[in-house]
Parts: C-alpha cells; sequence; structure tokens
C-alpha cells in the first residue's frame, strides 16, 4: 500500500507544545512539504537535497526574515508518515511559530487535523492500528510501567499475536470456503477436530488477553485509591501529603470536605490516583449529605480503598465494625491508622497485633514511606513480567476481543450441532472481522476518525 500520491494535499502542524521554550518544530508532510518550504526557505536549493540532511537557512517573507532555522528533510518514502516529510525547527517563540505557519499555509499548506500524521502513516502502511494508537500512549506514558508497555505495543508485539491467531483462522475459513464450491459433492477439507481445538486454543488466548486488562488499564490510567474515614481523621491532610501540595482544605472543623478531590503521583513506577473524599457521618446539613453519598459512590469505584482513622479517638473494635459495614464487596482495603504523634503508648498498644494496618501522623509526615510500600503491595504488580507477557491497556481492544470470543463460541456451537460449511464460514469470518479491527485490517471512517482526532495536533 506504499503510494506517496495516496493524499495529495500537504499538511503542516507546530509538533511541539505551545509556549516559550529554547527551540520549536514545525511539521510538514505530503507531495509539496518540500518545494512549499523551499519557496520561503534562503540557503540551499531543498529539492536537490538528498534524505535525511539538515539544512541551516533563513525563512522569509518576501525581504522579512523571520527566522534562522533548521531543515531536516525526509525524501519519500524514508519518513513517518511515508510521504515527504520537511521538519522546520525555529527559535521557540509563539510569535516565530505563528508567522511560520502563516507563511506556509499562505504556500498551499493545510493545516493539519489532531492525529494526521500518524494517520497518514497507518495509511501509508507505516506500522498498523494497534501501533499507531501505542504511539498515543507512548506520549500519554507518565510511569515506567506505561511507558514500557506502549513502547512494545508500539513495536508490534501485541499486534504480532492478535495477526498469528488470524491466520490461522483465515486458513480455516478458506478451506471451508472451499468445500462449498465443491457444493453437492459432500467433501471436508478443513478438519473440523483441528478446527475445534484450534478455536479453543484461540479463545484461552483471548481469555488471557482479556485477564491481561485488568493490569493494563490499572498501567495506562492508574489505581484509583479512595481516602475514606470519619470527619476529622486527617484525610485531606494526608491527601496533601501524598500529593506534596495544599491541595485539599484541612480544618480542625468535622465535615471540611464536601466534594470529592483528587490528583495522581507515581508510586515505586505504579501510578496512583487518589481520592479524597467527605468524612462518613450521619448529618443533616444538606450540603454534607451529598458530599457523603458521593464518598460512597466514589468507593464503589474505586480499586483501592484506604480506610483512614483516628488512633487516638478509636478502638480495635469500632474500626473492625466500619469496615465491615463500608466494604460488604470486600474491596482491596489498607487500614490505615492517623496522629500517632499525639497517640497514648495505650493507644497504640491496642492496635500493635493488627495485620496489615500501617500507622502514620499525616500531619508530620511520618511513616509515610511505609504506606506508600504498602500500597505498592496491594496493587502487586510484582507477579506482572512485562517482558514476556502481552497486556492489553486498551478498551477498544477488549471490546473486540469480546466480540471475537462471542463469534468463535457461535463457531463451536455450529460445529457442534453439524452445522453446514457456509453458517460455520459465515461465524468464522465475524472472528476474523472482530480480530482485523485491532490491528486495521478492517477499518472504517467513524473508527479511525475517533481514534486519531484524540491524538495531538502536530502528531
Ligand atoms: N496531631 C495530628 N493532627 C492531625 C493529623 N492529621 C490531621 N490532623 C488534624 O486533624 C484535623 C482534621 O484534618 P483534615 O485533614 O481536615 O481531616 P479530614 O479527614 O479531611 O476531615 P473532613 O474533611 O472533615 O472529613 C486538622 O486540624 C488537622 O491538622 C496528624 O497526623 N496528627
Ligand atoms: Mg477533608
Amino acid at each position: 500500500m506504499i503510494n506517496q500520491f495516496l493524499h495529495n494535499d500537504t499538511i503542516a502542524a507546530v509538533a511541539t507544545a505551545a509556549g516559550t521554550g529554547a527551540i520549536a518544530v514545525i511539521r510538514l508532510s505530503g507531495p509539496e512539504a518540500i518545494s512549499i518550504t523551499n519557496s520561503v526557505f534562503k540557503g540551499k536549493d531543498l529539492t536537490q537535497q538528498a534524505s535525511h540532511t539538515i539544512h541551516f537557512g533563513t525563512l522569509r517573507d518576501g525581504d522579512k526574515i523571520i527566522d534562522e532555522v533548521l531543515i531536516s528533510l525526509f525524501v519519500a518514502p524514508h519518513s513517518y508518515t511515508k510521504e515527504n516529510v520537511v521538519e522546520i525547527s525555529c527559535h521557540g517563540s509563539d510569535f516565530i511559530v505563528q508567522q511560520i505557519m502563516q507563511l506556509l499555509l499562505k504556500k498551499g499548506a493545510r493545516l493539519a487535523n489532531a492525529g494526521e500524521f500518524t494517520k497518514r502513516a497507518f495509511l501509508n502502511g507505516q506500522f498498523d492500528l494497534a501501533q499507531a494508537e501505542a504511539v498515543a500512549d507512548l506520549i500519554a506514558s507518565d510511569s515506567a510501567l506505561s511507558h514500557e508497555v506502549a513502547m512494545k505495543q508500539m513495536r508490534g508485539g501485541f499486534s504480532q499475536e492478535i495477526k498469528r491467531l488470524r491466520a490461522e483462522l483465515v486458513h480455516f475459513a478458506s478451506m471451508i470456503e472451499l468445500e462449498l464450491d465443491f457444493g453437492e459433492e459432500d467433501v471436508e477439507f478443513a478438519d473440523r477436530d483441528q478446527l475445534r481445538s484450534l478455536i479453543l486454543n484461540i479463545q484461552q488466548i483471548i481469555r488471557e488477553l482479556l485477564k491481561s486488562f485488568e493490569l493494563g488499564n490499572v498501567i495506562k490510567n492508574g489505581v484509583p485509591t479512595v481516602i475514606v474515614g470519619k470527619p476529622n481523621a486527617g484525610k485531606s491532610t494526608l491527601l496533601n501529603k501524598l500529593l506534596n501540595e495544599e491541595k485539599a482544605i484541612v480544618s480542625d472543623v468535622p465535615g471540611t470536605t464536601r466534594d470529592f478531590i483528587e490528583d495522581e503521583i507515581n508510586i515505586g513506577g505504579i501510578t496512583f490516583r487518589f481520592i479524597d473524599t467527605a468524612g462518613l457521618r450521619e448529618t443533616t446539613d444538606k450540603v454534607e449529605a451529598i458530599g457523603v453519598e458521593r464518598t460512597m459512590q466514589k468507593l464503589s469505584q474505586s480499586s483501592l480503598i484506604i480506610y483512614l482513622f483516628d488512633i487516638t479517638g478509636t478502638t480495635p473494635e469500632e474500626l473492625e465494625a466500619e469496615l465491615e459495614k463500608l466494604n460488604p464487596k470486600k474491596l482491596p482495603f489498607l487500614p490505615v491508622a492517623n496522629k500517632i504523634d499525639q497517640a497514648t503508648p495505650d493507644q497504640l498498644a491496642a492496635f500493635a497485633g493488627m495485620a496489615g494496618l500501617v500507622q502514620i501522623s499525616a500531619a508530620e509526615g511520618a511513616r509515610l514511606e511505609e504506606l506508600k510500600q504498602a500500597l505498592v503491595n496491594k496493587v502487586n504488580l510484582g507477579k506482572l513480567n512485562t517482558q514476556q507477557q502481552t497486556i492489553v491497556t486498551n478498551l477498544r481492544h477488549v471490546d473486540s476481543l469480546n466480540k471475537t470470543y462471542e463469534a468463535l463460541d457461535d463457531v463451536l456451537n455450529g460445529l457442534g450441532l453439524g452445522m453446514s460449511g457456509d453458517l460455520v464460514a459465515a461465524d468464522i469470518r465475524r472472528a476474523l472481522y472482530s480480530l482485523g479491527m485491532i490491528t486495521g485490517e478492517i477499518t472504517t471512517d467513524d473508527l479511525l476518525d475517533n481514534i486519531f482526532t484524540k491524538f495531538c495536533i502536530g502528531k
């Protein structure tokens, strides 16, 4: 599918983030990328230069010099998009960048849409759809693990696995379709037992991939960790300490926090999304009551609960009862005793033997490292081997895998009932269709729009 003229317009966009920086990069892609740049460039004749070369010169609007720049040339098909690509490195002022952009648009370039460079790269066969999506994940990656998983997907690990499954199914689909050509003669080219065991095998692999999404989701989106407890337990104080920022209001008035407040931090390579909530109590205050309601909602949506209590005002029995009441669904939780700085030796001793309990002073920031370690242990990514295991991180892929699985169930049922080849073939094709959606062998305009508009402009 290599065809540099698949798109006949030339797109341009700023590839670096807005704001003042040392340099900024403007990128062009399309048949006229080099000639348009050349028309405003004073230096060597860019149309005569080899691919992968860099040229110093000035960009001019008529006689006016806009900037001194470096031009990187990538001649089709040896570029990210497989089209002619130019990258202009200019000085990082928004004003200069806008002047250059206007000049390029005046000379015939079109402003690129979000993700359009990567979309062109995909359409021109540079990589498949799952790899293109990984480019966005890579840009968004904010922890060692999310980076590692995105990098692996971008380099094609996940795609290989899907393509292998698909190729095996294609083989059977074509054998069955061959039978259909023979019509009356009652031949079986596709060995039904072999087909059945292949499908069971593929389903097993799909189950593992789907299971990996639990982790994949954590890696990509972080672990939603809700901090709950009675009013004045010190929840907001703890949130602020964890974030190292005065994010939530702290006061000695019980019922200070009404809405939930959340932010992310990275602990030991894992992103935790901490959510501070309104303290739990019966209240007649209308606003606070809504806050408590929301706390209960957040509680059911989170993956991990920190139950924070004031050790100076709580007995072990009260704690047990509270946890029982709060967590009927038995979500993973971490009981945390706060205000040990003010606790009497008796109060500390009362909780000393309690398994899994962490004791801290949020106000003094004491023993926070222990708390962090306990959080990491709870998520337990220790078992994870990101090197070997393929991890699904994308909801769209999960959806396609589920649909594939269902279609394969139908194939198995069909085989069990001795259904005719054309019906079995139709179910296999349905499975192929869903699998093909992942890597982009099958695409629709809507699907592509959906994926690429989530990219930033210039990528
Ligand atoms: N001595 C001591 N006081 C603390 C500690 N942590 C919090 N406090 C105090 O406890 C009071 C309540 O703290 P907050 O963080 O507002 O408590 P909260 O759990 O968010 O309370 P609500 O938002 O009302 O539910 C404040 O006066 C804090 O300074 C601690 O570790 N030791
Ligand atoms: Mg609070």
